[in-house]
């Protein structure tokens, strides 16, 4: 049930003891494996580390890291790193040696690092890890120069002699680390100008390994012998679902992670399949998305030549999940051996540290189609109850039929193990009766003691209590809407203003920052909001320009727009609405009110003076390239 709370078990006191005592059972078994676009067209094998192969490459940088910088237990220390395995090792290293590993996104060759300096000034890092090639790539007048002054490791250098034996590990403060640590400071992903660091101790992180082990029933692969999980993902390993779902669940496990690039699989999704299929792997996830893309770039003849029936959980979350993408794929991928009874669809928050809710594997996921009007009006009114199987494509409703006055919801299952999901009156600060949509909340040994250095707003979103609960019992406010519905969660909406693209997080004071910064396009205020698309969120992007604009400059203003956000954060809008100035709602202290103007363009009311918008039935990914548009000034 959704509110039970039940004590996790954890094993290991740290990241490093577990990394430590898999390599002591199993040395020989491969840990992580890297496939290169080579090795997945099938001209190379990829890299892979077995689990004392991985252990001596940390530990050898944990010393090095030690010996050469300084860094005392506690300090912070960015991870910078392209795709591959390098990222796992510095990680691992920051754990060995006590330090905080704060992982970043990786930008394009040549391209500003405004991600990596925000971070760098909030939470003040001691070194920057990172292989050779980028370390010598990093230009210091295109970084901040607090970025520029920090220490550089690579974890590629060669290792020196005497750090290729056990004995000169000795000094390693193993015994030291305490479950109450940080073992990550995850950066929601993205905000530049809001940056929130997620504390999450190792007793978080254990404790949410253990959640997801047990609501997908996963086995532990501690016995020799070659039957042990494999995990195969693309997902980047700077976001929470691709660090701890992706690689350290599998080797929590003592399974083998293998990894590809997010670039691979954008550019082929039929890739991440045939790697699937040809690695045997067992788990293997994503945002609904990538799902979705699938479907529309793999054919039936592609699909036949699959063999997915070893693929027994399919995780799917950090966007919203539309049932009309899990019928499609299991259509598709039938034939293949994929039963729609793999889906697991689930639900989660860095806040959480990763996973909050998630449907049990070997179910079915629930359907629920609900009064679509009602729906608005904060009530979920239940008009029939299904679930996803492989002979009930007639069932499921089509998400954007205009007529039909049905909603269909996919559940995202229950409270994770050890978890307490509640939904609550936002204003009243009372739970909500079953189908009653309220704000999220969340409590257990995983949500995360706040954000770095930002005690006030940590009292807000992390110090929560109930109206008639126990003052001393704190609540996690997710910003999520949902209701329950038979124990189970199901996601409707958000009250927080974050875009979720692809199932990337995209914070709006970002964008309007760059909409706002167009010296060409005269912009007065901008809101960025999220609007709902075919697949999940859609962005639209309201802007006032000066009356003294000419109506006949708009449409190139309004490319000039969507150039810039594309460059910025490589994503293009759904729909640019031009106004007038006074356009957009603003709050008495002249702040955008981002949820009101997303009711008002929602309900057509916003006042337009030019208004351009996209087809919502192209997939999102098929505009990212737009020749047409003049390049920016
Ligand atoms: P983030 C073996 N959101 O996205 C591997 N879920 O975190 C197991 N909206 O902080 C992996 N419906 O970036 C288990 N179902 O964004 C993975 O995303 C469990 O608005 C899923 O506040 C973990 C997702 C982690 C993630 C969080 C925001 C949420 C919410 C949105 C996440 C959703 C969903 C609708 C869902």
């Amino acid at each position: 049930d959704s509110t039970t709370r039940e004590p996790n078990e954890t094993r290991w006191k740290s990241l490093a003891h577990l990394l430590v005592d898999r390599a002591a059972r199993n040395p020989d078994r491969p840990a992580l494996t890297f496939l290169t676009d080579e090795s997945l067209d099938g001209t190379d094998e990829g890299q892979t580390l077995s689990y004392a192969e991985l252990h001596r490459r940390v530990r050898a940088v944990a010393t090095r890291l030690l010996r050469e910088t300084g860094v005392k237990a506690g300090d912070r220390a960015m991870l910078l790193f392209p795709p591959g395995l390098e990222f796992m090792i510095g990680f691992m290293a920051c754990e060995m040696a006590r330090l905080i590993p704060v992982p970043t996104s990786y930008p394009k060759p040549g391209r500003a690092m405004p991600r990596l300096d925000t971070s760098v000034a909030d939470c003040g890092p001691s070194v920057l890890i990172s292989d050779q090639e980028t370390i010598a790539g990093i230009d210091p007048h295109r970084v901040s120069p607090e970025t520029a002054a920090l220490p550089k490791v690579a974890t590629d250098a060669s290792i020196q002699d005497d750090l290729s034996t056990p004995e000169s590990f000795d000094d390693l403060p193993l015994d030291e680390i305490e479950a109450s640590d940080l073992a990550l400071l995850q950066y929601t992903s993205g905000s530049t100008s809001d940056p929130k660091g997620v504390m999450v101790s190792h007793a978080n992180l254990l404790s949410n390994l253990e959640s997801i082990r047990h609501a997908f029933g996963i086995e532990w692969s501690d016995d020799d012998g070659d039957d042990f999980e494999r995990g195969l993902f693309w997902l980047p390993p700077f976001h929470d679902m691709g660090l701890i779902g992706g690689i350290l669940e599998p080797l929590y496990v003592g399974g083998h992670a293998i990894l590809m690039s997010p670039r691979s699989f954008l550019a082929r999704p039929m890739r991440w399949l045939r790697a699937i299929s040809d690695y045997k792997a067992t788990i293997s996830g994503a945002p609904n998305f990538a799902y979705q893309l699938c479907v529309d770039r793999v054919d039936a003849a592609q699909a036949e030549s699959l063999e997915l029936s070893g693929w027994k959980l399919a995780f799917c979350g950090a966007e919203p999940i539309i049932a009309d993408t899990l019928q499609q794929f299991t259509d598709r991928f039938s034939d293949a051996g994929f039963g729609g009874e793999t889906f697991c669809p689930c639900y989660g928050l860095a806040e959480a540290t990763l996973m909050a809710a998630s449907c049990r594997s070997g179910h079915a996921p629930s359907l629920l189609d609900v009064d679509r009007d009602e729906l608005t009006h904060g009530r979920a009114s239940v008009i029939r109850h299904t679930s996803l199987n492989r002979t009930s494509a007639e069932d499921v409703a089509d998400p954007m039929s205009e007529d039909a006055n049905v909603r269909q919801l996919v559940s995202s299952g229950n409270a994770a193990h050890a978890m307490t999901v509640l939904v609550v009156d936002e204003a009243t600060k009372q739970e909500q009766p079953d189908g009653e949509i309220g704000e999220i909340w969340l409590a257990g040994p995983s949500i995360a003691s706040g954000y770095w250095k930002r005690e006030e707003v940590n009292a807000e979103v992390f110090g929560a209590t109930l109206a008639d609960g126990d003052s001393s019992e704190k609540f996690l406010r997710t910003g999520d809407l949902g209701f329950v519905h038979d124990g189970e969660i199901y996601v409707t909406g958000r009250s927080k203003d974050v875009v979720i693209l692809r199932g990337r997080n995209l914070f709006p004071q970002d964008i309007e920052a760059t909409v706002k910064g167009l010296l060409q396009a005269n912009v007065l205020q901008c809101a960025a909001v999220a609007t709902t698309g075919r697949t999940g969120d859609a962005l639209t992007v309201a802007a006032e320009v000066s009356r003294h604009v000419d109506s006949e400059e708009l449409p190139d203003i309004v490319r000039h727009i969507r150039r810039a956000i594309i460059d910025d954060h490589e994503v293009d809008a759904r729909q640019v609405l031009i106004t007038r100035p006074g356009g957009i709602p603003l709050t008495t202290s002249g702040k955008v009110q981002r949820q009101q103007c997303r009711a008002m363009i929602e309900g057509g009311e916003l006042a337009a003076r030019y208004q351009w918008s996209r087809n919502r039935f192209i997939d999102d990914s098929e505009s990212v390239a737009l020749p047409e548009l003049p390049t920016r000034v």
